[in-house]
């Protein structure tokens, strides 16, 4: 039996469900995870690239690095387990997406309701006036550091280690999981903070914990129900059950 009776209960009578998600629900489309293998970390450590001083050190390695990810995930499309998370926006009371990803596949998929906790690839700012630069081509062979007409250099708007989320989507994350009867957990190692302690918050209002990953992680041992098996498989199905 692959749902438990528990968790068929609770998507016909859950009014508000949130969704944590990880690079493992962009796998399906392409998109290499961090720290699997053939991830994005095998060949560079994230304290080289994904942290300022590693950007001011080197910035053309870094836009090298982001440049690579940008390319790639221009070109890849959304996955059945972020089309499923789409039906279920319009299938619950209120359902959110709490996303570590940067490739804004859940907005491509058609979600509106998506905190991208990590900010998105796609969008770069000044590091002196923090201008936010949407325009910034894609450049292959890095042949100079995109420049803000302040003068500033140009950087990634995403969130490094080392650098704080914003409050705003903190207390917003902290409402939605204090709120939600349902907490999907999907495609994340559990291995960044502060989002890998977000499930704790949901747990503690009483919310059913369901994990899907094609693999234990550190935070299995919080949840209620574990699908082990991979997100564009696991979450279509979820989304029949609801419907039908
Ligand atoms: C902060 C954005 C305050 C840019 C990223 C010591 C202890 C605890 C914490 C810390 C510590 N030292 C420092 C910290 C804080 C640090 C942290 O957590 N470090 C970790 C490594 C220990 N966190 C921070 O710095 C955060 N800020 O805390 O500020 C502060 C400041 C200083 C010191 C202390 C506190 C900021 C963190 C944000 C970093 N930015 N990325 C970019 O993308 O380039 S992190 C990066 O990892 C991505 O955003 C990614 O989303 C995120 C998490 O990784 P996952 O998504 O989980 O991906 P991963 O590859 O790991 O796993 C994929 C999973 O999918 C696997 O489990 C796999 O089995 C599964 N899977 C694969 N295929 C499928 C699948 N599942 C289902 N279906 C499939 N098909
Ligand atoms: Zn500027």
């Amino acid at each position: 039996m692959e749902f438990s009776d528990k968790l068929k209960s609770l998507l016909k009578s859950s009014k508000n469900v949130v969704a944590i998600c990880g690079a493992g629900i962009s796998q399906e489309s392409g998109v290499p995870t961090f720290r699997g293998k053939g991830g994005l970390w095998e060949k560079y450590r994230p304290e080289e690239l994904a942290n300022f001083d590693a950007f001011i050190k080197n910035p053309v390695l870094v836009w090298e690095w982001y440049n690579y990810r940008k390319k790639l995930i221009s070109e890849v499309n959304p996955n059945p387990g972020h089309y499923a998370l789409y039906e279920m926006e319009n299938l619950f009371e209120k359902f959110f997406i709490i996303t570590q990803n940067v490739d804004g596949l859940h907005h491509k998929a058609g979600n509106k309701n998506v905190i991208e906790i990590h900010g998105n690839i796609m969008h770069s700012k000044c590091i002196e006036c923090d201008k936010i630069h949407y325009d910034v081509p894609i450049q292959e062979k890095v042949v100079s550091i995109p420049k803000c007409e302040c003068g500033g250099m140009i950087r990634p708007n995403v969130v490094w280690f080392g650098e704080l989320i914003s409050e705003n989507l903190l207390m917003d994350s902290y409402k939605l999981l204090k709120d939600c009867q349902l907490l999907f957990v999907i495609g994340t190692s559990g291995n960044v903070y502060p989002v890998a302690s977000f499930p704790i918050i949901a747990k503690e209002n009483d919310a059913y914990l369901v994990e899907i990953n094609t693999e234990k992680t550190t935070i299995s041992y919080m949840m209620d129900e574990i699908l082990e098996g991979q997100a564009g498989v696991f979450l279509p199905k979820i989304v029949e059950i609801i419907k039908n």
